[in-house]
């Protein structure tokens, strides 16, 4: 009798255990997803744009999302990630403000077994396994299109030759650098184009008006043919200089710029901007869709470019596909 006892409770002892064992496990599996996301600052409509887009696919995806935001500093970054490190989130997102300076911290994250996400700019380093994915546009693909647009708009005028000031954003980031790169090897091997000079606005409105009323000091408006500039907040800044000098914009000088936004895109539709090249902010749901990848144990592609165009003044800017975010 004893025996049959003892074995009934060894038996319901092991029951509780499985259930408990299982009830840890089933926690485990409907805990949150969480991300931590490193944002780079506020510095245009596009970055409070992609910021937006971050924190509405991590909510429809049902994950929780840690936002810290480096307001342009890459220290902060460092910092914010090595605090998602410390508490330990499933994946790290971040968008680098500059390309060099990473591979320590992403080395502690590696360390730590938290893969990794680069969403739109990317950044240098000769270990590709610090990084599981990038997300972002293909830079130097948007200053092609600048440029195609430029060789287009050249031929339409019957140009014999043209000056370009270019307007750059943050020095060292890979918009800034491919934009220019991509620009210049396409108008390069056309002899009717001169780049007289090219100054950084750090992808502010504040400072695409500074370098603007610089230049047109420095050279002076009947020198300057056209400008191209590395987002529409120093476009839009440039805009109020050219017209607070009697400057007739997208006439007297061609204006090439880099985004998409809403304000950039009605100032294309009134003839003021001719030219502007989108570059998507709606990351947020590649972004999701690789990190439910990622932590399924799924392989996900290196890199992920968006599918961009551009709007030009050769566009039927009336059709409603023309439109800013
Ligand atoms: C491009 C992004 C750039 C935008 C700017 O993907 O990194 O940073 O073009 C923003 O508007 O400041």
């Amino acid at each position: 009798m004893k025996r049959i006892i003892s074995l009934t409770v060894v038996l319901l002892l092991c029951l509780c255990l499985v259930s408990c064992s299982h009830e840890t496990e089933t926690e485990a599996n409907t805990s949150p997803v969480v991300v931590g996301f490193s944002q780079l600052g506020a510095e245009s409509s596009w970055r409070i744009a992609n910021t937006e887009s971050m924190e509405t696919a991590a909510k429809e995806a049902g994950f929780g999302l840690m936002m810290e935001n480096a307001n342009q500093k890459q220290e902060k970054q460092i910092d914010a990630i090595r605090s998602f490190i410390a508490y330990q989130v499933d994946v790290i997102v971040f968008s680098p403000i500059v390309e060099n300076g990473w591979d320590n911290v992403l080395n502690e994250a590696k360390s730590a077994k938290i893969p990794v996400i680069i969403m739109d700019r990317m950044i240098k380093t000769d270990d590709e396994s610090l990084y599981t994915a990038y997300v972002g546009a293909d830079f130097y693909a948007e200053g092609r299109r600048a440029g195609e647009y430029l060789i287009r708009k050249a031929d339409a005028m019957n140009a014999e030759h043209l000056n370009i000031i270019e307007i750059s954003g943050t020095i060292d980031s890979t918009p800034m650098r491919d934009r220019q790169k991509g620009f210049m090897e396409t108008i390069s091997v056309d002899p009717r184009f001169t780049i007289i000079d090219s100054m950084s606005g750090d992808f502010l409105r504040s400072k695409g008006e500074e370098c603007a009323a610089e230049l047109l000091e420095k050279h002076g408006k009947n020198s300057i043919d056209v400008i191209y500039a590395h987002n529409d907040a120093m476009m839009l800044g440039t805009l109020d200089v050219l017209e607070r000098e009697g400057i007739v914009p997208g006439k007297d000088i061609i204006l090439i710029t880099v985004d998409g936004e809403k304000e950039a895109v009605d100032a294309l539709k009134a003839g003021k901007i001719n030219c502007v090249v989108q570059c998507t902010p709606n990351l947020g749901e590649s972004v999701m869709v690789l990190v439910q990848k990622i932590i399924s144990g799924n392989d996900v592609p290196k890199i992920y470019h968006p599918e961009e165009s551009m709007f030009t003044e050769f566009d039927d800017v009336t059709d409603p596909a023309v439109e800013g975010f």
